[in-house]
């Protein structure tokens, strides 16, 4: 199939979605990834949505299983990856780098950040480093029933705005709120609502240094990553993501 590239038609990129062995039916299919801390329901979400249309494999060369499956929503096909379930996206494990890669290189049309909302904080981390990566965010905040039970209460008005990502609340075992999530996936996935998600303020010191690594950045990789989240990871001295570039990456200039 062709690339998944938002910006180009004739486009360069390497990072096909098949270079992650997800079987995508068709070419029209919109590949929405599902990520989240392992134990939000991530999986039930998954089901739920995909029923039995489903398919696992393995992330090549990694002995991570992944599950893609379909649905359809307004007659448009729908292949949703669930990527392995993690706390960062740093690439401190072969999860994360799976994760990581999947959001970042595999260009789905959207990222859905499955969260508990009996212990949204510990989630917090995740959603953050998703809305680094992408814009194309929609947060579902599972578990609405239990932390109902246990007395927590969670704005998601407030929340939205806060964050600047939309935010679905929803109890996936009972199937509720499932309906809201995928019109709001169609919505993010086909561009008819976009959002600007709130971005971490570093120190100064760090701020600046991304300022005078992007332009460098740029001149290598144009606009095929965000450049604020590379730049990050450079700084860093995450050594992965450099592998990852050269992977799925085009590069037409060498770096100096
Ligand atoms: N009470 C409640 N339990 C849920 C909900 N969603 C998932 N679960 C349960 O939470 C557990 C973990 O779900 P699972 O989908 O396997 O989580 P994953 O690790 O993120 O894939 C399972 O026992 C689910 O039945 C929900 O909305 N409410
Ligand atoms: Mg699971």
């Amino acid at each position: 199939m062709g690339c998944n590239c938002d910006n180009c038609n004739k486009c360069e990129y390497k990072n096909k979605i098949e270079e992650f062995d997800i079987k995508v039916d068709s070419k029209e299919s919109i590949v929405i990834a599902l990520a989240g801390n392992p134990n939000v329901g991530k999986s039930t979400v998954f089901n739920a949505l995909t029923g039995l249309n489903q398919h696992t494999g393995n992330w090549p060369g990694k002995t991570v299983a992944n599950a893609s499956g379909s649905y359809m929503y307004k007659d448009k096909k729908f292949t949703l990856v669930d990527l392995p379930g993690t706390y960062s996206l740093l690439a401190n494990s072969v999860e994360e780098e799976v994760a990581r890669d999947f959001i970042c290189f595999g260009k789905p049309h959207a990222t859905i950040v499955v969260a508990d909302a009996t212990c949204f904080e510990r989630n917090l981390n995740l959603v953050y480093q998703v809305m680094e990566i992408t814009d194309k965010v929609v947060l579902c905040l599972n578990l609405l029933d239990e932390a109902k039970r246990k007395g927590i209460y969670i704005d998601i008005e407030k929340l939205e705005k806060e964050l600047r990502i939309p935010v679905i609340g929803t109890c996936a075992r009972k199937k509720e709120g499932l309906n809201e999530l995928i019109h709001k996936v169609y919505n993010i996935s086909l561009n008819k609502e976009s959002y600007n998600p709130k971005k971490i303020n570093y120190s100064d010191n760090i701020e600046k240094k991304i300022e005078s690594l992007i332009p460098r950045l740029e001149n290598i990789l144009g606009n095929k990553i965000d450049l604020r989240w590379a730049a990050l990871r450079i700084l860093e001295g995450d050594t992965s993501i450099i592998s990852s570039l050269s992977k799925y990456v085009y590069i037409e200039k060498e770096v100096d």
